[in-house]
């Protein structure tokens, strides 16, 4: 059974298929008709659904999503759901980037705790739906490390480590990632829902 991947992020694309190897996976480019999901939701699990049930709907397929971000304790968990339009300019990691780390200049590294969420969610095209959530706690450095990943990934050190999740080869933050840690958990959901 195939399953379509209803995420445009190539970071979020790369990490998936590698997470959801034993599922047959296809693109959103093989669906064109189907457009931009516009993220309403104040939850990442409010959003997740929002863009699988929009993919499954779209392609009669079923369909997962995933709904992720950084939370940051000293600014009230923000930029939260608003993690890739932190900046302005959606997808623009570099400007997210370095917009955050203006915003924590002045913030001593001892009060720079944060956590990437995940919400990964599933939806038949019957309109029946899971969501499930994956968290990783840890802090941030201000001076960014490594060039693996995407997004915040420079400046996210887990709690236990040394190292930036972009300091990690793929394996080793699929491990351990708030994404891994949700889609981990969706994917016996969507055996059992898909019956494979
Ligand atoms: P789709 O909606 O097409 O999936 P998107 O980039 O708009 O793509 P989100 O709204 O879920 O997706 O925002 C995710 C943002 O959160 C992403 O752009 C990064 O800035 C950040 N983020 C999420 N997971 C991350 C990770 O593993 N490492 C670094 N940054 C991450």
């Amino acid at each position: 059974m195939k399953i379509v991947l209803a995420t445009r992020n190539a970071g979020k694309i790369a990490e998936l298929r590698r997470i959801l190897a034993g599922f047959e996976i296809v693109g959103l480019e093989e669906f064109p008709e189907i457009g931009e999901v516009a993220e309403t939701g104040v939850t990442f699990e409010e959003n997740a659904l929002l863009k699988a049930h929009a993919v499954a709907q779209g392609s009669g397929l079923p369909a997962v999503a995933d709904d992720s971000g950084l939370c940051v304790d000293v600014l009230n968990g923000m930029p939260g759901v608003f993690s890739a339009r932190w900046s302005g300019r959606h997808g623009d990691d570099q400007a997210n980037l370095d917009l955050l780390l203006a915003q924590l200049s002045d913030v001593p590294a001892g009060r720079l705790a944060a956590h990437f969420t995940c919400s990964a969610a599933l939806a038949l095209p019957s309109g029946e739906s899971r969501v499930v959530e994956g968290v990783l706690p840890g802090r941030l450095v201000k001076t960014p490390r490594g060039t693996n990943g995407f997004g915040y990934d420079p400046i996210l050190v887990p709690d236990g480590y040394d190292r930036t999740t972009a300091e990690m080869s793929p394996d080793e933050k699929d491990a351990i990632s708030h994404r891994g840690r949700a889609f981990r958990a969706l994917t016996p959901i969507v055996r059992e829902l898909l019956g494979s």
